[in-house]
């Protein structure tokens, strides 16, 4: 094996993580929460190259995915998911109209996606705040996960031209706007389960719901009382691929 100088790996981490970091800060779209629903808008948007960053707070990306259900890693998911997971090239089992996915392959096939699109995923980063010009969502602001909380530390700010709040229940992004008094507190949270409901509730009501912000997967049910579902996932990897429609068409937009 070639010599290599110890120092050098360092210098060769802080390098590469500086260079990604420091495109991060300005983006298209910046996309809280690498669940499946970040995770397949970020994978669209890339693809249609938009510089995408995605601000996961946990180690690891994939959200709800890894646990399946009771921790048994298997997901279900429908038929109108499965041009999705073709696409990216995981494999998926029939079991009478539903179909069966390893958790693994699944979290893992969508983090690839979205990198090899080019999008940034920055983990261990908890966004804890917005960013709010004149009546609209330019960025958002972040700590480096367990500083914040625990020791006086301010932030950083990721500015984009559009952030996607894709943070699953806790529908984190919108509750700053609530606690703010900037969006209306009109529903308790998400209603109980009901899965067919909740698998259609997630993908149409996919909405800007504040100038520049706007919100897939469970955090539509979350802010709008939708029904859960429980671990059927195709409606969250097609409420990814409609909010990166959706925001691909705004961004059009602007720029015309
Ligand atoms: C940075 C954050 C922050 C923050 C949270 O929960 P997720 O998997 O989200 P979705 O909506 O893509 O998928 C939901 C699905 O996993 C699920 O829970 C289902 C189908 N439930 C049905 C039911 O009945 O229970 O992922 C959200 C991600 C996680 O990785 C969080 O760590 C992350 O967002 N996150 N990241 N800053 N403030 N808050």
């Amino acid at each position: 094996m070639d010599h290599f100088n110890e120092v050098e790996i360092s210098r060769a981490i802080l390098d590469a993580y500086n260079a990604k970091f420091s495109k991060a800060l300005q983006s298209d779209v910046a996309i809280v929460g690498a669940g499946p629903s970040g995770l397949v808008a970020a994978w669209r948007l890339a693809q249609m190259n938009y510089r995408v960053v995605v601000l996961e707070k946990r180690l690891s990306s994939g959200g709800g995915i890894w646990g399946g259900s009771m921790g048994m890693n298997e997901v279900v998911v429908q038929k109108e998911a499965l041009r999705i997971l073709e696409e990216a090239g995981i494999r998926y089992q029939a079991y009478g109209n539903l179909y069966t996915v390893d958790a693994s392959e699944l979290a893992s096939g969508l983090c690839m996606k979205a990198l090899h699109a080019g999008a940034i995923l920055l983990n261990l980063i908890t966004v804890e705040d917005l960013c709010v010009h004149e009546g609209r969502v330019t960025g958002v602001v972040a700590n480096r996960t367990m500083l914040g909380d625990n020791l006086p530390i301010d932030p950083i700010i990721f500015a984009s031209s559009v952030s996607i709040d894709s943070t699953g229940h806790d529908a984190d992004l919108i509750n700053y706007l609530i606690q703010r008094g900037l969006l209306k507190n009109e529903f308790p949270g998400e209603g109980p389960m009901d899965a067919p409901a909740g698998e259609q509730f997630v993908v149409d009501h996919v909405k800007e719901i504040y100038p520049g912000l706007w919100t897939t997967g469970m955090s539509v049910c979350s802010s709008m009382g939708g029904p859960r579902m429980g671990p059927i996932f195709g409606g969250m990897l097609l409420s990814g691929d409609k909010v990166a429609a959706c925001v691909a068409e705004t961004l059009k937009q602007a720029k015309a």
